[in-house]
């Protein structure tokens, strides 16, 4: 009990620490500037013991939103030369600098859950409502601009899961020839065995490169790029996202916005099918160049509960992988099956478990009835970061901690977790 008071403690101080006023780096070093999911996780933590300063975390956000309505994964609020690429390299923004990509919309379901938690911050939500709409439509527009229901995304950096296996086959049609030369700076602060390879961060820079060639011309980017795939984490949280957006449109008697939200819910689950492999018997990315399905069972395909997708037979095909994984490793979820041969323990986002995505999974297991699988993985994630403290990720096998330290998104999960974790 004392050692729970005391990560508690932990917890809010590193919040407290991350915090560069009214936004937060994912981690001191590492991560010098403000990332978009991240702050949408962070917000949560926040939301225990500050709800003004969770709800401007989100604000802070979109307050780099362009016109647009993109919201990029990256905002450079200050200069910090200890990451790569920096603004220079991106040369993109408005308001601020930014990135020019996005990353996972997860920002509508934490925006719903806050206000769930606190009704009084309805002229928050009333003013945060029409950016959140505005970035739902850039989606659809410039994401799923073959109107299939899914996300197609133009880098792996977007997924959130940047060096997933899922990105191998359809990485290797980028051409890097003419990446001007650079130097990484994540190897310097990390073990490079827990990070991403040379050719993967080639691929990387090479689409930021381009992107910036056309001047983050999103439709010609979405036309052109080299690298398009509908990514089985991105269309699950957006379709989630769209149901917490449409809660939210009629909480705010927004009903022309809860209308067309509507519609492209009902758009995605038709749709979403596209990604259910039946070889792998799993949700599964798909390249939207090529048409070939990953076949990678990954942290991402349990998603579907999340998304609130509702298939019997399907559901039973991924309770199947869950408990065989479930065998294989002390601490769920691994983001890539175990049984895969390209497995690694401590590689980033080819074995590692992550606290927020397991957020995600749980919570969807258990709304979706399946109270005991996801009470596994909540409590699995807090038994992680009970043993080895706010890590960026874990090793599934034996919880080893890999990745930066004093975590945001790490610490704001652990400060969210439920009674029964407690
Ligand atoms: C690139 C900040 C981010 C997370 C991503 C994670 C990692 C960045 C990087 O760190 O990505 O965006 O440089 O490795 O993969 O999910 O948002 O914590």
């Amino acid at each position: 009990m004392e050692a729970t008071a005391q990560r508690d403690e932990e917890a809010r101080a590193i919040l407290r620490a991350n915090d560069r006023g009214g936004y937060s780096v994912p981690n001191r070093r590492v991560y010098p500037f403000q990332w978009n999911w991240d702050s949408a996780f962070v917000a949560l933590g926040f939301a225990t013991f500050d709800r003004d300063r969770a709800w401007r975390e989100i604000e802070t956000l979109f307050a780099a939103q362009w016109r647009d309505g993109f919201v990029p994964h990256i905002v450079f609020w200050q200069d910090d030369p200890g990451y790569f690429p920096g603004p220079d390299r991106w040369q993109a923004g408005e308001q601020v600098r930014t990135s020019g990509i996005t990353q996972p919309p997860v920002a509508a379901s934490i925006v719903r859950t806050l206000w769930n938690d606190d009704p009084s911050s309805r002229d928050r939500l009333a003013t945060l409502f029409p950016k959140l709409l505005a970035w739902h439509r850039w989606f659809w527009r410039h994401r799923d601009f073959e109107d299939r229901g899914v996300v197609v995304t133009m880098h792996p950096w977007e997924t959130g899961r940047d060096n997933s296996p899922e990105w191998d086959v359809p990485g290797a049609a980028i051409d890097t020839a003419g990446v001007e030369p650079y130097v990484r700076r994540d190897t310097s602060h990390l073990d490079a065995a827990m990070r991403p390879t040379q050719l993967e961060y080639d691929r990387y820079v090479a689409l930021v490169d381009f992107g910036r060639s056309t001047g983050w011309d999103h439709a010609r980017i979405a036309a052109h790029s080299p690298f398009r795939v509908a990514d089985i984490g991105m269309s699950m949280i957006f379709l989630r996202a769209n149901r917490d957006l449409l809660a939210l449109a009629e909480a705010l008697g927004e009903s022309a916005a809860a209308a067309e939200i509507a519609g492209h819910v009902a758009r995605a689950e038709r749709g979403i099918g596209w990604l259910w492999d039946d070889d792998a018997q799993s949700w599964c990315s798909r390249d939207t160049i090529t048409g070939r399905p990953s076949g990678f069972v990954t942290s991402a395909s349990f998603l579907s509960f999340w998304a609130g997708l509702v298939d019997p037979a399907r559901d039973a095909a991924m309770l199947a992988h869950f408990e065989r994984i479930g065998t294989r490793v002390r601490y769920l979820m691994p983001s890539l099956d175990p049984d895969d041969p390209g497995f690694q323990m401590l590689r980033y986002w080819r074995g590692p478990v992550w606290a927020v995505v397991n957020y995600m999974i749980g919570h969807g297991l258990s709304e979706a009835g399946h109270v005991e699988a996801g009470a596994r993985v909540l409590a699995d994630t807090t038994a992680l970061i009970a043993r080895s403290g706010f890590y960026e990720a874990f090793d599934p096998t034996d919880g080893a901690p890999t990745g930066g330290d004093t975590f945001s998104w790490t610490a704001a999960i652990w400060l969210v977790r439920t009674e029964q974790q407690r």
